[in-house]
């Protein structure tokens, strides 16, 4: 038997969706400012997932230039027509309302390449789509309710969309607004044709610790839906905070062969019932039905630390799928989790030969909205050890690399390196809404490569230089529950000329993520 852990995909993996074509499954989750966007997983039987690549893996594809932390790429929907892949997802500027929306891409091959953007004209968020019997397509989202009767009140509509004409075609229908009097934000709607009924699966509360899942049912897809009597099925905000996982909502349907159902979800894992600095991670729910409705982990009524997965014994002995070891050890240049700020790795970083980064020092740092030198990865382990081992001698004088903790451009910690004439400054930063503190500094003598890590141990992450721990840094400053935004945290390198013309360049010798040897990230027992 095998069973899987919760999450499914630790770290940062918000919003997920899922579909199945023949035996495989394939999920997309949001990624934000960050590119490549919308990692495509997949998996034979839900328990070892494999990125295949990203649906958002060309320059030209969307700008990303300018936009802000917890901007960028929204809860994507992944389906599968019978020929191709779809995803429909939204680009959103937090700074500029008139620019990016809703937006469609297909192909054959999930892995890629997939099409450039059909922009769709319709405004808010979280786009779905769905097939009929006859082959026709109805895309449907979220956005702010036309003529609300609460603040935050959102609706969901419905429009058919003619992949001839590539447009939303005919008549729009608004078709939901959350199950719950004076509810805010009936979000990630997912439209399902299940027997002979139509199934509209929605967030509502808001994608914080309110979060929840409600269903409702049409015989049409345009509707009337009605709401099950039991909404909202699903959530945790009644555990309180100390249930350890907050905020499970977001979910998608998905039928396994053996005609089991489950759900994916997003969700938190808070120590302290409110501060996540992993980020809101994909979870997997067992769904049953009964009497015409879904029933969400039942028996029990919250998401499960472990579940089996009866059938998954046959995939996993054809060999195809092999637990993810990826998730500890050296990572180099080719490894899929490396992700940049507003543009390609491959944009601002020569990956070499042997599996090092050259990073060109860019004028931004990592405080800008702009084209920073950074390469990053999720933090998926709340224990973790990130090293990373800089080549300096390229750096010019006044310019520093270095190893940041990042939430965002407001809300970050690094330990750095700058070039100073004959030495090197070593120096622990925090720098928490716009306000930046100096936490530690040392001179060290020049070298060619220096070694800098971040210790993360639950809530603290120690910044370590020059051999010690110079400071640490309360992770319940740096998560999303304190700053705002959506994101977990990432560990990455930077290099910046501060606002000058940048010189020169670093490469990143070693980079090493590695949880304590007792940290399994998907157990498999
Ligand atoms: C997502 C939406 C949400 O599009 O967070 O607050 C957004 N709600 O469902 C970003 O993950």
């Amino acid at each position: 038997m095998i069973t899987v852990a919760n999450p499914i995909l630790p770290g940062c993996h918000p919003d997920p969706s899922i579909c199945r074509v023949g035996d495989d499954y394939y999920l997309v989750t949001s990624t934000f400012e960050y590119l490549p966007g919308l990692p495509v997983m997949r998996s034979r039987d839900l328990v070892h997932w494999e990125t295949i690549g990203h649906a958002i893996d060309r320059a030209e594809m969307l700008d990303f230039a300018g936009i802000r932390s917890s901007g960028g790429l929204y809860a994507p929907t992944i389906r599968h027509d019978g020929e191709r892949f779809w995803i429909v997802c939204t680009l959103v500027d937090p700074s500029d309302d008139t620019r990016g929306g809703n937006f469609l891409i297909t192909a054959e091959d999930a892995a890629g390449p997939w099409s450039d953007p059909i922009w769709l004209d319709a405004d808010g968020i979280d786009p779905s789509v769905a097939f009929d019997e006859s082959g026709r397509v109805w895309m449907h989202g979220t956005r702010l309710a036309r003529d609300p009767a609460w603040r935050d009140q959102t609706e969901v509509w419905v429009r058919e969309y003619a992949p001839a004409e590539r447009a939303l075609v005919g008549p729009e229908h608004v078709i939901w607004r959350g199950a719950v009097n004076g509810v805010v934000w009936a979000e990630g709607p997912h439209l399902y044709r299940i027997g002979s009924r139509w199934y509209l699966i929605a967030a509502e509360g808001g994608t914080e610790a309110d979060h929840a899942v409600s269903v409702a049912r049409a015989d049409a897809v345009t509707g009337p839906y009605e709401g099950a009597r039991t909404n909202p099925v699903f959530t945790h905000r009644h555990l309180g905070r100390g249930a350890g996982v907050i905020g499970a909502g977001h979910a998608d349907l998905i039928q396994a062969p053996d005609g089991s159902w489950y759900a994916v979800m997003l969700a938190m894992r808070a120590a302290d019932g409110h501060h996540y600095p992993l980020g809101r991670e994909t979870f997997l729910c067992p769904v049953a039905w009964e009497d015409g409705w879904p029933v969400f982990a039942p028996g029990r009524g919250r998401l499960p630390d472990a579940l089996e997965i009866p059938w998954a014994d046959a995939a996993a002995e054809s060999g195809t799928w092999q637990p993810d070891a990826r998730l500890s050890g050296a990572i180099d240049a080719r490894d899929p989790r490396w992700t940049s700020l507003r543009v390609l790795p491959a944009e601002i970083a020569t990956a070499e030969a042997d599996g090092t980064w050259l990073l060109p020092v860019r004028t931004a740092s990592p405080a800008d909205a702009e084209t920073v030198a950074f390469l990053g990865i999720r933090q998926q382990h709340a224990d973790v050890d990130t090293t990373a081992r800089l080549d300096v001698s390229t750096l010019a004088d006044g310019e520093t690399a270095g190893l940041i903790v990042r939430q965002s451009e407001r809300d970050h910690a690094a330990v750095q390196v700058t070039k100073t004439g004959d030495g090197l400054l070593l120096r622990a930063m925090h720098r928490r809404d716009d306000w930046e503190a100096v936490l530690a500094e040392r001179a060290l003598a020049d070298a060619a490569s220096v070694p800098l890590a971040v210790r993360a141990r639950g809530y603290a992450y120690d910044l370590i230089g020059d051999g010690a721990v110079i400071a640490t840094v309360d992770a319940r400053e740096l998560d999303a529950a304190a700053t705002g935004g959506f994101l977990g945290t990432w560990f990455g390198v930077f290099a910046t000329a501060h606002g000058r013309g940048p010189r020169g360049s670093v490469r990143i010798g070693a980079f090493r993520y590695e949880p304590p040897v007792d940290a399994v990230a998907v157990p498999i027992t």
